[in-house]
């Protein structure tokens, strides 16, 4: 029953990789290296030709790849772990809502962040493209605080909505720049690490978590 989860330290694979360990299901991780832009060698395009992570297999050999239909895939499929409100729940839309805005809108901020020269044919145009990628980001960021006041949750418990947030929001200037900008992020992540399972994943993915 062994779900295998194609990541990289660091990245968003380690949102499932949190939710599984909370979950208690075994995994096996399958590390393509960003550094090395192992995400685009062939054998991995043969597996998400979109190039990106994370990319998931359910261990009855599903594959499932955009880190919010993971997310939504793995709470569906661990109910007793309650990471996520179920269909029906009166927080139900508001988990979906918030989820797939983050995941539509601040994931291509970061992928402008890591890779401007993607977005601009301007040679010289790749600082200003990650700058006005970081602004975005920092719009959505703080619509975040604004509108679910992440204290210490985004909803009334935890859910896997806390670890998106928790994960993505150290990108782009890591977790100093969070704490300088974003206190109420920084202050909120710190809740999400003080879960048992989720702080082992986050040892493993940074080494000063
Ligand atoms: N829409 C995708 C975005 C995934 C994404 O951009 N992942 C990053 C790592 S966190 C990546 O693979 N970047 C490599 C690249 O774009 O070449 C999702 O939500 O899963």
């Amino acid at each position: 029953m062994t779900w295998i989860i194609h990541g990289d330290r660091g990245s968003g694979s380690l949102i499932v990789e949190a939710m599984l360990a909370e979950a208690g299901a075994p995994v096996q991780l399958i590390d393509h290296a960003l550094e090395s832009n192992a995400q685009r060698d062939p054998a991995y395009l043969a597996i998400n030709p979109m190039g990106q992570l994370p990319a998931l297999i359910t261990p009855g050999g599903q594959l499932i790849t955009e880190s919010a239909a993971c997310v939504i895939h793995v709470a569906e499929s661990f109910p007793e772990a309650r990471l996520a409100p179920p269909p029906g729940h009166e927080e139900r839309a508001k988990f979906l809502r918030w989820l797939i805005t983050i995941a539509a809108n601040v994931y291509p901020c970061v992928s402008r962040w890591d890779y401007p020269e993607r977005f601009t044919t301007d040679p010289t145009g790749a600082e200003a493209v990650k700058q006005a990628a970081r602004q975005e980001a920092d719009r959505h960021w703080q619509m975040v605080i604004d509108q679910l006041r992440p204290d210490p949750w985004c909803l009334s418990g935890f859910s896997a909505l806390d670890l998106q947030v928790a994960v993505m929001s150290r990108w782009m200037g890591g977790p100093e720049r969070r704490r300088e900008k974003f206190p109420a992020l920084d202050l909120h992540a710190a809740h999400v690490l003080a879960r048992p399972a989720i702080a082992e994943v986050f040892a493993r993915h940074y080494a000063e978590a």
